[in-house]
């Protein structure tokens, strides 16, 4: 996304945030929620577009434009600063606590002065909570188990869909540069980490300096933390740190090993070596001299003890001079550096994908020549959730959803609007017939199956939008929680197994409801959840929305080993959100899923199987 459009995206989302804490009328709220929406999947770059051009851009309408305008034009938006004036930030911090509600959060920034959840949970701590009006020993309680649970969050790594649009444009720019032979992210974003501490670039070049140089220029960066010959640090948007290397065209291969990790898979793949008489380093593998291998007898040899290990202050791949470096004169003949496949292969290795490389036994499997055939983006042949503009938040007709569905060499796809009930606009069985004839009417457009289906609400108790008769009439149902994220345990496993025990439910979408980097999900008995899906014939979403990746890697593990269907959708509310299809099969890979796992790496036939299936075992 262009940085004003990011920019603006951020403000709009932030005007809609304070209005609703503000308690203003809530379709004002939704009026600039929608405008973030719209901002965030504009082609155009706004800040280029004449004034009078940007109600063109869709959903922007004049009085959106006019705010878009003054923040081009004067860097500020009065509506919003107006806003802030009225909401101090910590309220708004604090309402990012689930269960948190803004009037709550306004009182106890009030009555305590707390303006952060670190602030929170010290009054937490000091049992301050308990007496305020409303609150209590067991809100109190319950807010302590919350916080707790976003601990993950107070770290400030960033959600790899935030960090990816980054070091994509960051490579980009690189890759112009005529020096540049090959240009890569590698690191916890390689490896499809749901979150990321930094983005890792790395750039082949012959001539490193003008690489190094172009990144501390490069409009994308906002601050130079440290410039070396082989390292550049810098600052770029959101505050996300990005680590430059630049390496000889020649060493590619080896850098791109040591620099993707994870650490714990590069220890494990040099003990392999040293055991070989070998030395691995992001330089290369290399013989090892006669006298340097006698000390490094296998176990007299510290195999993770170089490079970097131990040091506080220097990262692997600094300005360390070039006599202490790793590739030091110590080591003997180069044996494999130039791809990464060449230095597996010199370790009686297969190449093993990124998104294995956490230790957990793919290096024992390429070995023995078992590495799973995970799932590609390329093995799905439909998508089984999907949003189309027949409810509320849906943004693409019926038509041009399923061309590109088309285009995508999909068979099939699940329009899965939502059902009235939510604040979304959803449809009640009136509108769901009109649907049904629009989708008779679209024929076997384009060649595709059209899946009528429906992003069923579980309610409170677990009841679903309709009955069963008119669910009956669906050739798909996702069901999913979307309201009460906060009640306990045992109740919303309750919750969920009552959904999956209707006939009509073939799949319980986004399990948990995190929010990652926002909201953890909620507890649920999993092995309960499991077992019943697995008796009834219900599979289990992995929601490839990048905000989402729910599933859970675990939990994922745990469904493969239950022998739980697996589903890997999109979720999409934009012809773009299908990409999110990669995201979901990136995610899976991490939790080593293959396609015989996953319902919609079947042919259509297997999908409405699966359906009639469950109707005869539960109906
Ligand atoms: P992050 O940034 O925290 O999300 O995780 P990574 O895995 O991207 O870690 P980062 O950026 O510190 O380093 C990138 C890669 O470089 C890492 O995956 C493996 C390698 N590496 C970094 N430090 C060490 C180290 O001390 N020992 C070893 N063996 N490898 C290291
Ligand atoms: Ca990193
Ligand atoms: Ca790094």
């Amino acid at each position: 996304m262009a940085w004003a459009n990011e920019d603006l995206k951020a403000h709009f989302e932030e005007i809609a945030e304070l209005m609703e804490i503000s308690e203003e009328d809530r379709y004002r709220v939704r009026a600039y929620q929608r405008a973030a929406e719209a901002i965030g999947v504009a082609h155009a770059d706004l800040s280029t577009l004449p004034r009078g051009e940007l109600t063109s851009v869709k959903g922007i309408g004049d009085s959106m434009a006019a705010k878009i305008a003054q923040y081009l034009d004067e860097g500020r938006i009065d509506l919003l600063e107006e806003l802030r004036t009225k909401v101090p930030a910590g309220v708004r911090e604090l309402t990012r606590v689930p269960g948190l509600g803004p009037k709550t959060a306004m009182m106890i920034h009030h009555e305590l002065g707390v303006d952060s959840v670190e602030s929170l949970q010290r009054a937490i701590d000091g049992q301050q909570l308990r007496h305020l009006p409303g609150l209590g020993a067991k809100m109190e309680e319950k807010l302590r188990g919350t916080i707790e649970r976003m601990g993950a969050k107070s770290d400030d790594r960033t959600p790899a869909a935030d960090a990816l649009p980054i070091a994509e444009e960051l490579c980009a720019g690189l890759a112009e540069l005529s020096q540049a032979h090959r240009v890569a992210y590698a690191g916890s974003l390689r490896r499809m980490s749901e979150t990321v501490g930094d983005i890792d670039v790395l750039v082949a070049a012959a001539d490193a300096a003008p690489v190094h140089a172009a990144l501390r220029t490069s409009d994308l960066v906002r601050q130079v933390l440290a410039a070396g010959q082989r390292k550049t640090s810098v600052i770029t948007a959101r505050g996300l740190q990005a680590d430059l290397r630049v390496v000889d065209p020649d060493a590619w291969g080896a850098a791109m090993v040591y620099f993707t990790g994870s650490k714990a898979h590069n220890i494990r793949i040099r003990e392999r070596a040293v055991r070989r008489g070998l030395t691995l380093n992001e330089y290369g593998l290399f013989e090892r001299p006669a006298e340097g291998r006698a000390e490094a007898e296998p176990g007299s040899e510290r195999a993770d003890a170089e490079p970097g290990e131990g040091r506080a202050a220097a990262e692997p791949g600094d300005d360390r001079p070039a006599e202490e470096a790793d590739a030091g004169a110590a080591t003997g003949a180069m044996v494999a550096s130039r791809d990464e496949a060449d230095v597996y292969a010199a370790l009686d290795l297969a190449w093993i994908a990124p998104t294995l490389r956490e230790d957990t036994g793919e290096v024992e499997a390429a070995a023995d020549g078992a590495l799973p055939r995970i799932v590609t983006e390329a093995d799905l042949c439909g998508d089984l959730h999907a949003h189309s503009d027949w409810s509320g938040d849906g943004k693409e007709p019926l038509e041009s959803l399923t061309t590109a569905v088309a285009s995508r060499g999909w068979q099939y796809w699940a329009v899965s609007d939502h059902a009235i009930g939510l604040p979304m606009n959803g449809l009640d069985a009136a509108g769901f017939a009109r649907r049904r004839e629009a989708l008779a009417a679209l024929g076997d457009a384009a060649g595709v199956v059209v899946l009528d289906s429906v992003e069923l609400n579980i309610a409170e108790d677990g009841k679903l939008d309709f009955d069963d008769d008119i669910l009956a009439e669906f050739d798909w149902c996702v069901a999913a929680v979307h309201t009460l994220l906060d009640r306990d345990e045992a109740a919303q496993t309750e919750r969920v197994l009552q959904a999956i025990m209707s006939p009509h439910v073939n799949a319980i979408g986004h399990l948990t409801g995190r929010k990652i980097g926002k909201r953890p999900g909620f507890d649920i008995d999993l092995e309960a959840v499991l077992q019943a899906c697995e008796e009834t014939g219900t599979a289990l979403e992995i929601n490839g929305s990048p905000r989402r990746l729910d599933l859970r890697e675990e939990d994922i593990r745990r469904a493969l080993d239950a022998g739980v269907m697996l589903t890997i959708d999109t979720d999409a509310h934009t012809l773009g959100d299908l990409d999110n299809a990669r995201w979901g099969a990136l995610h899976a890979q991490r939790a080593w899923v293959t396609p015989d796992r996953v319902l919609n790496c079947q042919p259509v036939e297997t999908v409405r199987a699966f359906v009639a299936d469950k109707r005869e075992r539960q109906g």
